[in-house]
């Protein structure tokens, strides 16, 4: 071969080799479910009221500096340093500024302050609040853990604490990110993840009065956090979780000196991977109790922890799967595959439109949730209300949760092999998603706590009703008809399920599950059926379509297997 033919053979694979560079959009303009989902839910005068400062950061969340900071960050992990240079035990960790940086970003943008605003969003400030955080969240490196948690222990404060706690209150939820505090939530024990009530965390109260406590926290996240609210055991009081209090413990005390806390290591994570994550020896932290120290108050306090990082995490899905269908869809645009634009080929558009859906499903519970966790917060919340929002919480946290590791699995496929290699960013996207179903409760746990919330309240039966009432009047649309249709057949077919476990403790636990996630689907469609007929109404049919499709594919999952002994034989 003569050499002009080398050079222009080497140039024919380059080019070839050349993929079409897809460009994230602005996060706001471009997701259209985020926007009809939040004008549904504001209305017009608060949605026109909010979309200014919404639009102004869907803007700025996908711009390249900001996409570049939380590339570093999950490039920097944090940096244990147990010593100083002259052999001082300092346990300091090191995060990337860049991650601090997001985290400045989100405080400004009011990602803790917001729902504690009573101007000028009033009830509505959680439901705006949403929408800031699905903005900000996907492009935050993970900050949204912390956050998440200070938001938390914000509330449980509110709710259980004492006036003397009113300034650490206005610390975690200013917008100055130099005043801010973030708060950890440390419960996970090697005994006790899931069964918090084998804690074995120790206080014990100094003969000057102070609280001390004694025990190894295995996995506590944001470990650079200025405070955290924590379970122990007063010493003498019983097993199980009828003998914990909860805490509050600070990292640096007043004085300026370290509390004591020893940090054994920090853990290497699949991701989350800018997020300092640690395992704590508390040799004797300094504690002060969360209202009055009762002896086995302690989970039902922490409870409303819970709840509020529960919807956090089910922020983090919706992110998640926003993100992944954006990049999907960017992609699609891009790419020429068989002669056509990759978005133009049928088989490439169903799947997009499945994504989509589980979009569109998730979004719309956790707004829902926001709406009623917004109105109880600001006390015009109905009682039945919240016995909706009971079972609403684990039901939304698990079924996002599971959604949104297949949903950006596949839009990772959707981007082929540039997908799987790490500089595209997308695995990162991946490996973050799949800590949502662990973190906050398991799928198994939380389908759980749905049973316990069905047993203690009938807020399973509350959640049921709630979703029969919104579709009851929409059964003959010629839009929403046929798949308000498919709820109700949904919701009797949950209703019998739930009265014959009843009786069957066994039984129950084995189908928690399935009729969690059954009840995850078959509430969201019936949101989506409401909202689609408020859409259609306004001339906009995709949210219509998006309810049918989601009732066509199935709202509830067949029953356990009848022998559940069959995983763990041979
Ligand atoms: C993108 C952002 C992501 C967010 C990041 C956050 C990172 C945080 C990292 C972590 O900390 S992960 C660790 C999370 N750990 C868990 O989620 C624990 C999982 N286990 C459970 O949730 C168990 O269900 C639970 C510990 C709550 C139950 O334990 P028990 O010992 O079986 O409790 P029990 O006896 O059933 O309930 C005790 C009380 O609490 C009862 O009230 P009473 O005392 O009045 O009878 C319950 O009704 C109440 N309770 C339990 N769960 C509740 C609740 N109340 C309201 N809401 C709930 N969810």
């Amino acid at each position: 071969m003569c050499r002009r033919h080398t050079r222009e053979h080497k140039l024919r694979i380059v080019a070839d080799f050349l993929q079409p560079v897809p460009a994230l959009p602005d996060a706001w303009t471009g997701d259209r479910i985020l926007r009809e989902g939040l004008a549904y839910q504001l209305g017009d005068e608060v949605f026109a009221a909010a979309e200014p400062e919404l639009s102004d950061l869907g803007r700025t969340v996908t711009d390249a500096r900001v996409l570049g900071l939380a590339a570093r960050a999950e490039r920097e992990p944090p940096r244990h340093i147990p010593y100083s240079p002259w052999g001082e035990r300092v346990d300091e960790i090191e995060v990337s500024d860049a991650y601090t940086e997001l985290g400045q970003m989100g405080v400004r943008a009011g990602v803790t302050a917001l729902p504690y605003e009573a101007e000028p969003y009033g009830a509505k400030a959680r439901l705006v609040w949403a929408g800031v955080v699905s903005l900000w969240g996907p492009s935050s490196a993970l900050y949204s853990c912390p956050v998440a948690m200070t938001d938390g222990a914000a509330r449980t404060l509110v709710v259980h604490g004492s006036h003397f706690e009113h300034d650490i209150v206005e610390r975690l939820t200013t917008r100055d990110p130099a005043r801010a505090w973030t708060s950890g939530q440390w419960m996970t024990e090697t005994a006790g993840g899931s069964d918090v009530g084998r804690t074995g965390t120790i206080a014990r109260k100094d003969d000057d009065g102070r609280w001390r406590l004694w025990g190894t926290k295995w996995f506590t996240s944001a470990t650079t956090s200025e405070m955290a609210l924590t379970l122990a055991r007063p010493e003498g009081a019983p097993e199980g979780s009828r003998g914990l209090v909860l805490f509050r413990v600070h990292r640096i005390m007043e004085d300026g000196t370290r509390n004591h806390i020893v940090v054994r290591r920090l853990k290497d994570k699949l991701g989350t991977r800018a997020l300092p994550t640690a395992e704590l020896e508390l040799e004797g932290a300094l504690a002060t109790p969360v209202g009055e120290p009762e002896v086995g108050s302690g989970v039902g306090r922490i409870a409303t922890m819970l709840n509020i990082t529960r919807i956090h995490n089910s922020l983090g899905a919706s992110g998640a799967l926003a993100r992944g269908l954006a990049w999907a869809r960017a992609y699609a645009r891009e790419r020429e595959v068989f002669g056509r634009p990759l978005h133009e080929l049928p088989a490439h558009r169903a799947t997009l439109t499945d994504l989509a859906v589980d979009y569109a499903a998730s979004l719309a519970l956790v707004l829902r949730c926001c709406e009623l966790a917004g109105r109880q917060e600001g006390d015009a919340g109905k009682s039945a209300e919240a016995a909706v929002l009971r079972s609403l919480t684990p039901v939304t946290k698990l079924s996002t949760g599971r959604w949104s590791i297949a949903g950006v699995t596949e839009a990772m496929e959707a981007v082929g092999g540039v997908g799987y290699c790490e500089d595209s960013t997308i695995p990162t996207l991946v490996r973050n998603t799949h800590v949502i179903p662990i973190w906050e409760g398991t799928t198994n746990v939380l389908s759980l706590d749905v049973l316990r919330a069905a047993q203690k309240s009938n807020a399973l039966e509350a959640l049921l009703d709630d979703a029969r009432e919104m579709v009851v009047g929409l059964v003959d649309d010629p839009r929403s008809g046929e798949a308000a249709r498919a709820v109700l057949t949904a919701l009797d077919e949950l209703t019998k399920r739930s009265h014959e476990l009843a009786n069957d403790a066994d039984r129950a636990e084995a189908e928690a599950r399935s009729l969690s996630m059954g009840t995850g689907s078959t509430y969201a469609c019936a949101l989506l059926c409401r909202q689609g007929h408020w859409a259609a109404g306004r001339g906009r049919h995709q949210t219509a379509a998006i309810a049918a499709r989601l009732a066509a594919r199935g709202l509830v999952p067949p029953p356990a297997p009848a022998d559940v002994s069959l995983g763990m034989s041979g």
